[in-house]
């Protein structure tokens, strides 16, 4: 395949932004001019170079370096594939892929009602992807239920940010700011892996001996720390008590700030005075003296800052355990105050404008509440329907899935941007109820192995080959540009869901294909809303300015740093949450002995679908592994390298053993980037977060043994 530059950026390489993380580092993509005699692969395959950016200041991790390479790659769909009559997709033309998806989509809500048709989206998305998928929802196919990763992925923190805040902006700060901390404290973050160029933010802390780590793990972001607690996994929440009970103990709150900017403290304190360290010593195994250290390092410090990240939010008491570490930052009167703050660390691409606009379940754009009647109003108007038709909130991402081909569940599904049958939690599970579908739809670029389960596939058009815009985990709009032209063929999710609403008789007006028009109703939907879009314009994007929402008119300058003077409360006071520890979902016990933790490796993405075709990074890494303790693989008669079963109460799954002598004995740690057998997600426990919904994929109960018995060879025996 060949790639040719879009014409109007040819000098330079386009300026654009990585297809993956939240860091969302600038870089500049070059295609190779077209040469007719050098139509090779190698001569098409465009390049990356790293942009100056304050986020990445110059740097680009592996998958960033490696990016472009997906662009011209043989995995990408690039005709819509429809499954025939003996089960096998087939290449057919768009209209055929549209036409058929349209009729079924209106036979299904004939006989079953609007509700039978789900959507589920991904925070990998563009904004406009986003919202015009919550508009699509709500208006062509008239459907509560619509849901999407970020549930997985950031909802918990969400969560406890606008219980705490009144609002949820991840980073409420610019990630440069941590270049004055002396404390950072990180908490079930692995960002040496998760988000590599963000490592040399935290020179500064680690320079003066504050930066400290709380992960079961030793990982590559424990190995730079200055201090690294190793707590059993789920018990975080009970960690925080004990930290903000010893810092209360030896008289380091900051009772000024805690009087003048916060309510509830004393409510919130008469949980904590029970969890003195010595008795979350005993839960988290880790030392009384660590927890006071913490204490003393955070505040002995003139800028701290605590951050989190999914360590400590994928759990069934997700939501509460944020809260806990948001009521030590707020007892040391960290948020708001300049040159310290707590912040979350949103992981997709788009993972923050992804929670934005309208493809979560209980939401409308410009973050507001769809049972809100102002909120419904706005939209509505915006959208030219009444505001009654609008539905009201869907259910969630796992109960979505879990519900679908049940008697009262959807009987069709339509997916951008995500692979469930490997990244959600019980997989195979998910795969069942996927096959229970009377429809499933799926675009994507590659064939994923949701997409491999769909009756119709759309190829579409991926980062560098559109324009739109992607909210960075600072909360700053980025324009991603176009870079190169797409291969023939294939469509962009704007143009699929505009040929979709169209054939369900709405205009297309109202589904327009071009992403800054689309931008334009964004814009207006979210006037007003938390997260005020009004004032960004391509115009002020394309001139280089630096905007972080609310962005709330024209001549606005954005808001780089909030919460400065007033929370986003009424009373511009943050609130104390009372929180108590109650432990994971599941714990080990003599059947299933061990915990299983889930998580991420630096060469691989997700589930997996982009980064296990991009050679150099399969090379790396090329199968699952499983890290276990060198004495408890040799308890299950396993050594570096063999092939491990890791069984739990939901199924099994296979891995190669790697040794870990720093990991804690009785935790075994799985990537989750692999497919079939190797899915970790075979294991992972769908207990939800009461608040988020969210999964405890990060604790589940786990056995270990050879996948194959090793054969005692005659010889052996004799
Ligand atoms: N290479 C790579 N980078 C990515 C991604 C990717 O897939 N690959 N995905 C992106 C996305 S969407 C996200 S959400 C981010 C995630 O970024 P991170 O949150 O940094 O990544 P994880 O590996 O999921 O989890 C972080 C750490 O939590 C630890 N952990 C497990 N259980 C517990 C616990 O109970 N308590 C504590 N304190 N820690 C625990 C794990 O050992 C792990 O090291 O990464 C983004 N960047
Ligand atoms: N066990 C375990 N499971 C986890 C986690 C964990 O830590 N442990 N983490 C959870 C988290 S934080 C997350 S965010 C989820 C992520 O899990 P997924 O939602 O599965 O994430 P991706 O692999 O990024 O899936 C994105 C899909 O969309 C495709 N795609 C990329 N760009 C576009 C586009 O522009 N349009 C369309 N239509 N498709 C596109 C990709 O090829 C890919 O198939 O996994 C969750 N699952
Ligand atoms: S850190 Fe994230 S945004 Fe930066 S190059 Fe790596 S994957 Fe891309
Ligand atoms: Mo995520």
């Amino acid at each position: 395949m060949t790639l040719t530059a879009d014409r109007t950026e040819r000098a330079g390489g386009a300026a654009t932004h990585c297809p993956y993380c939240a860091l969302q580092c600038a870089m500049s993509v070059t295609a190779r001019a077209t040469d007719a005699a050098d139509d090779t692969e190698a001569a098409a395959a465009p390049t990356v170079a790293p942009r100056e950016f304050p986020t990445n200041a110059g740097g680009l991790c592996q998958k960033g370096w490696t990016s472009a390479s997906l662009l011209g790659s043989p995995a990408r769909l690039t005709t819509p594939l429809v499954r025939n009559a003996s089960g096998t997709l087939r290449p057919a033309s768009w209209d055929t892929a549209l036409d058929l998806v349209a009729r079924r989509l209106r036979e299904i809500r004939a006989t079953s009602g609007p509700d039978a048709t789900a959507v589920f989206g991904g925070g990998g998305l563009t904004n406009e992807k986003a919202y015009l998928l919550g508009k699509f929802a709500r208006v062509a196919l008239g459907t509560s239920q619509i849901d999407y990763n970020g549930r997985f992925c950031m909802s918990s923190a969400a969560a406890a940010g606008v219980r705490a805040f009144g609002l949820d902006r991840g980073l409420p700060f610019p990630l440069t700011d941590l270049a004055d901390a002396d404390a950072v404290l990180l908490v079930g973050a692995n960002p040496a892996e998760t988000m590599p160029p963000f490592v040399q933010h935290l020179r500064a802390a680690r320079a003066a001996g504050g930066l400290v780590v709380i992960d079961p793990r030793r990982t590559p972001t424990a190995e730079q720390a200055n201090l690294h607690l190793r707590p059993a996994p789920g018990t975080d929440l009970a960690l925080a008590l004990g930290i903000l009970h010893a810092a209360a103990a030896d008289g380091l709150l900051n009772r000024s700030y805690v009087d003048k900017r916060t309510i509830g403290f004393d409510e919130m304190w008469r949980t904590v005075a029970a969890w003195w360290p010595e008795r979350v010593e005993r839960v988290t195994g880790v030392a009384a003296a660590d927890q006071r250290r913490v204490a003393a390092v955070l505040t002995g410090a003139r800028n701290a800052y605590v951050l989190t990240a999914r360590g400590t939010e994928q759990h069934a008491d997700g939501t509460n355990t944020v809260s806990a570490w948001i009521n030590l930052a707020l007892a040391l009167g960290l948020p708001g105050t300049p040159g310290s703050g707590f912040g979350c660390l949103t992981g997709q691409g788009n993972g923050q404008g992804g929670r934005e606009h309208g493809q979560k379940a209980d939401q409308l754009p410009g973050y507001r509440r769809i049972d809100d009647p102002a909120a419904r109003a706005h939209v509505a108007n915006v959208w030219g329907v009444p505001a009654d038709s609008l539905p009201g909130p869907g259910r969630s991402a796992y109960e979505l899935l879990d519900a679908l081909g049940t008697a009262t569940g959807p009987r069709a599904l339509l997916v951008f941007g995500s692979n469930v049958v490997v990244s959600a939690p019980r997989a195979a599970h998910v795969a069942d109820r996927l096959a229970a579908l009377d429809l499933l739809v799926v675009a994507d670029i590659v064939l994923s192995e949701t997409a491999a389960l769909a009756d119709v596939v759309f190829p579409v058009t991926q980062w560098a080959e559109e324009d739109g815009t992607m909210t960075s985990l600072e909360g700053r709009v980025l324009l991603r540009r176009r870079a190169v032209n797409p291969p023939e063929g294939v469509r962009s999710d704007l143009d699929v869901l505009a040929g979709l609403a169209t054939r369900l008789d709405r205009s297309a007006t109202d589904f327009p294909t071009d992403p800054e028009t689309v931008f334009t109703e964004l814009r207006a939907a979210s006037r007003g809303g938390p997260a005020d879009y009004s004032g960004v314009s391509y115009d002020r994007l394309r001139a280089g300015e630096a905007l972080y929402w609310p962005v709330p008119a024209e001549d606005h300058p954005g808001s780089p740093r909030m919460f400065l003077d007033r929370f986003a409360h009424p009373d511009g006071r943050a609130r104390f949450v009372p929180v108590d520890h109650t432990g994971p979902a599941e714990s080990p016990d003599p059947d299933f002995p061990l915990y299983a933790t889930t998580g991420r490796v630096l060469q691989h993405y997700q589930s997996g679908a982009q980064t296990r075709n991009v050679a150099e990074l399969v090379d790396a890494v090329p199968e699952s592994y499983v890290e276990v303790h060198p004495d408890t693989a040799a308890r299950a008669g396993l050594a570096e390298g063999d092939l491990a079963r890791i069984t739990s109460r939901r199924g099994a799954a296979t891995a190669r053993v790697r040794c870990v002598p720093s990991l804690r004995p009785d935790v075994v740690f799985l990537p989750f980037h692999f497919a079939g057998e190797q899915r970790a997600n075979l294991l992972t426990n769908p207990a939800l977060d009461p608040t988020s919904r969210m999964p405890e994929f990060k604790v589940c109960a786990v056995r270990i043994a050879q996948a194959e018995p090793k054969k005692t060879t005659v010889e052996e025996v004799g």
